[in-house]
């Protein structure tokens, strides 16, 4: 029996102390980029943009939120709580996603009046005209056309018939992008290739049909969203190879425990067989998890347990750290590691971050990289429906380990007998694009304060310290009447 008897501690106890702010470290010559792991062959950087990425969770990342984080400059890991078919079809969704805001897709010339096939209507797009190769319009479907929930089914009807020619059809996002470009290209037509080449040079008019425009993007950019996608210590033999093709840029281990032989056997057996496919390991909440994860292949490493805001671990079995306690021991392995090896393992600090100054607590006590859950399921993007609950708009937001979420395993896996997470709401906050850039700029503006412009810096430099009950009380609005319809004041 080992008994620490130091209490553990979470972010919302700690501050920081500024140091020096100068005009090299004005908020404008701040970098938010972060090691996302390093790939097994050849150890190559995986870079990421930002330091958040969203959590495997069945109520957090869909194709929706794949592409829009990714956008932003984050990443998705798609949740593995469900079929691998399912699972990889969401990969290919975001995969192949081009950049921009116009998605062709193609059909062949031999479908016939009454055929269905399905097409992805996981972009979220409304409007999808479906245009010949001498750009006469056939028609355009809106959501009425077409039905189902990841994949829709669209039934081929008469005026969508090409009559021996090749269909092309083209998804609109944003009509406002779409004059824009061709406003900016000085032309009322582009050209478009597809995918095989077969339609080299095919021109798409600006005057398809009255005052609407259906600009292609060029495909010179063959940029592809990078995309995340998790795995269990169950079926990863089928899986990863399964993930692996549909384009997954990297892997992590979905387990609330990871200091396990059976997260040694999926690493092991992952490292050994894609051996180009960078793996996340955990969760784990000590150096020894650290050490035991990366021996068995991981290159970074999750943190975290029982933190989550939906989390009843803690409660239930008894295990847990809360979450800056385990990321300073762990971080103080992974420096050791470092210096053994001068291989840098990148820590994920997970489960239990409200706002920016939890993710920017995180950061300063040595984690790479941020997970979220809750963050995310409040934004349009997630993949739940908004409802409204006592004059509010919510959406629903759900453990993995609660029952709603292992419904689909149950037929199939050992299931435990008591849950680990729960169900509830939360509250609707609005698009990603309205919300994660004042989250990050308030990232960038306490590094500005603390005088640092990188996240290595931030590790190096940052001075913490750990705050009283009054103190965090103290740093709170106070004795003062504030009704709450006058604050241009909001929390992440
Ligand atoms: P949060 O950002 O909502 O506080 O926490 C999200 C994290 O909680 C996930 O990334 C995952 O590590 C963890 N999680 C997910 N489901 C459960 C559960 O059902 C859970 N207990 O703890």
């Amino acid at each position: 029996k080992k008994i620490i008897n130091e209490p553990s501690r979470t972010l919302m106890e700690y501050r920081l102390l500024p140091g020096y702010t100068t005009d090299e470290t004005s908020i404008d010559k701040i970098s938010l980029e972060t090691t996302l792991a390093w790939t097994p062959e050849g150890e190559q950087e995986l870079k990421l943009n930002i330091p958040v990425v969203s959590a495997a969770m069945q109520s957090v990342s869909g194709v929706e939120m794949g592409i829009e984080l990714a956008r932003l400059g984050g990443l998705a890991f798609i949740f593995c709580s469900q079929t691998i078919e399912n699972e990889a079809a969401m990969i290919r969704d975001i995969k192949s996603y081009k950049a921009g805001f116009v998605d062709p897709f193609y059909v062949h010339p031999d479908m016939l009046i009454g055929d269905v096939f399905e097409i992805s209507k996981s972009k979220g797009f409304n409007t999808f005209p479906v245009v010949d190769v001498n750009h006469k319009l056939l028609g355009i479907l809106t959501k009425n056309d077409y039905s189902g929930t990841h994949h829709a089914h669209l039934k081929v009807s008469e005026r969508m018939i090409p009559r021996e020619q090749l269909v092309v059809g083209v998804n609109i996002s944003d009509i406002k992008e779409a004059n824009k470009l061709l406003r900016e290209s000085h032309q009322s037509v582009l050209p478009i290739v597809n995918e095989e080449d077969q339609l080299k040079n095919l021109v798409f008019r600006k005057d398809v049909r009255n005052h609407m425009n259906y600009p292609l993007e060029l495909l010179d950019d063959r940029k592809r969203l990078l995309t995340g996608a998790a795995v269990n210590t169950h079926d990863y033999r089928e899986r990863v190879p399964a993930l692996e093709e549909a384009g997954a840029d990297i892997l992590t281990v979905d387990s609330s425990d990871g200091f396990s032989i059976y997260q040694k056997q999926a690493l092991e057996w992952i490292s050994a067989n894609y051996s180009h496919l960078p793996v996340i390991g955990g969760n784990i909440i000590t150096g020894k998890g650290f050490r035991f994860l990366v021996d068995c292949g991981a290159r970074a490493v999750k943190v975290g347990m029982g933190g989550g805001s939906i989390c009843i671990t803690q409660e239930q079995k008894g295990t847990g750290r809360g979450l800056a306690s385990a990321i300073i021991d762990v971080v103080n392995e992974r420096n050791r590691y470092f210096e053994e090896t001068g291989k840098y393992i990148p820590v994920v600090a997970d489960g239990g971050i409200v706002d920016s100054k939890d993710v920017t607590i995180a950061l300063a006590l040595g984690a790479d990289y941020v997970m979220m859950g809750r963050y995310f399921a409040r934004m349009e993007e997630s993949p739940t429906e908004k409802i409204q609950l006592s004059n509010r708009i919510m959406k629903p937001y759900w453990g993995e380990g609660s029952a709603r979420a292992r419904e689909w395993k149950s037929a199939r896996y050992y299931q435990m007998k008591f849950v680990e997470g729960v169900e509830g709401f939360v509250q609707y906050a609005g698009k990603l694009r309205d919300n994660l850039p004042e989250t990050l700029s308030k990232i960038k503006a306490s590094m500005s304060s603390c005088g640092v412009t990188t996240i290595r810096e931030f590790h190096e430099q940052a001075e913490l310290e750990i705050v009283s009950a009054l103190s965090i009380r103290e740093g709170k609005v106070h004795d003062i009447y504030m009704p709450n319809d006058s604050s241009d004041y909001k929390s992440d």
